[in-house]
């Protein structure tokens, strides 16, 4: 029986094109186990929703060149030894040049390597990049007894190093497959660019620091995209819910959608809508000006501010805002 496994070929790009190449042909009723004992395999269905709307994340949402969107996702089944990326642990040049442009070349190598000298390495799968923010993607992918954990990666487009993913996900869990896995999915920050915004320009992070979680207050700086100081934790950005293919299933036909791949869909309709307030965001006030008027009589003096980000979805508005453009304070003074 053809696997999804192809650890042992020489082009990385080549497992891509002969995966989706296997997608197309295996068409044969699969008998799978429900334990995950000595010998066994499972094949699960992954959905990935984007859940990156401007509703849900309203501060410098990208709109242009490119909008909001995410790249396609690489996936790996592996044995517990082997991390394609960690959470407070370095990027490996591969996970660097993913998160930053997208591309995959070094990160398949590395993959490639781990499967070919320590083992480690089960499978890898792809799914196809999802163009907006809040679309989805699917894929399928086979686990073994010894190689029963789940990783992938997807690149936040447009960010400077960001993207989510799942690190070792054990599928095997008190010596069953797991049915049903969801898991919601927060930004991480590959520490490899140093840009603060999703549109910031390159800027590489010199020495390069531990991939690190990004949440509404860290990094603590206001011009971070992330930055919601009201908020104690950002919405979930995407969620991947993993299904175990029954047995006797038809595995993956393009031309008639699975049973398997319609439920999450169906369930994505009914989650609430995220609306997150943003607020105003305003420059510091100018020092005082001169004072102005007549010698001897009260005089005026004045003062300015700047928006910085103007608020959304019910966030406070400036305070002081006069509906001018800078803000004008104005007192009086003595001359
Ligand atoms: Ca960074």
């Amino acid at each position: 029986m053809a696997k999804m496994t192809i650890v042992h070929r020489s082009s990385p790009l080549g497992w891509l094109a002969t995966l989706s190449l296997l997608c197309g042909i295996l068409a044969m009723p699969v008998d799978i186990e429900t334990e995950c004992s000595e010998g066994t395999n499972a094949k699960y269905s992954l959905v990935f929703t984007g859940k990156w709307s401007q509703m849900a994340f309203p501060k410098q949402y990208p709109m242009y060149r490119p909008p909001a969107q995410w790249s396609h996702l690489i996936g790996v089944t592996h044995s517990s030894d082997y991390h394609i990326w960690q959470s407070n642990e370095f990027a490996s040049n591969g996970v660097r040049e993913f998160a930053e442009k997208g591309e995959a070349w070094t990160l398949m190598k590395e993959v490639e390597a781990a499967g070919e000298r320590i083992q480690s390495v089960y499978g890898v799968f792809s799914a196809p990049a999802v163009v907006g923010g809040t679309g989805q993607t699917s894929s399928e992918f086979e686990v073994y007894t010894r190689h029963s954990f789940l990783s992938f990666i997807v690149r936040i487009v447009p960010s400077p190093d960001w993207f989510v993913g799942v690190d070792s996900i054990n599928l095997c869990e008190g010596g069953h497959w797991r049915e049903n896995v969801s898991l919601d999915l927060f930004p991480f920050d590959a520490g490899t660019d140093s840009g603060f915004t999703f549109s910031s320009p390159n800027f590489e992070t010199i020495p390069q620091e531990k991939v690190m979680q990004i949440t509404s207050s860290f990094p603590s700086h206001p011009a971070n995209s992330f930055y919601y100081p009201r908020l104690k934790h950002l919405p979930p950005m995407a969620r991947v819910t993993l299904t175990k293919i029954k047995s006797n299933h038809i595995f993956s036909l393009p031309l008639e959608p699975t049973q398997s791949n319609q439920i999450p869909i169906d369930n994505e309709i009914k989650d609430p809508l995220i609306n997150t307030p943003l607020d105003c965001e305003v420059s510091a006030w100018s020092p005082w000006g001169l004072c102005r008027g007549k010698c001897g009589e009260p005089g005026m003096k004045r003062r300015t501010r700047y928006i910085h980000l103007h608020p959304a979805n019910n966030g406070q508005p400036a305070p002081h805002w006069r509906k001018r453009k800078p803000a004008i304070l104005i007192t009086a003074c003595e001359r």
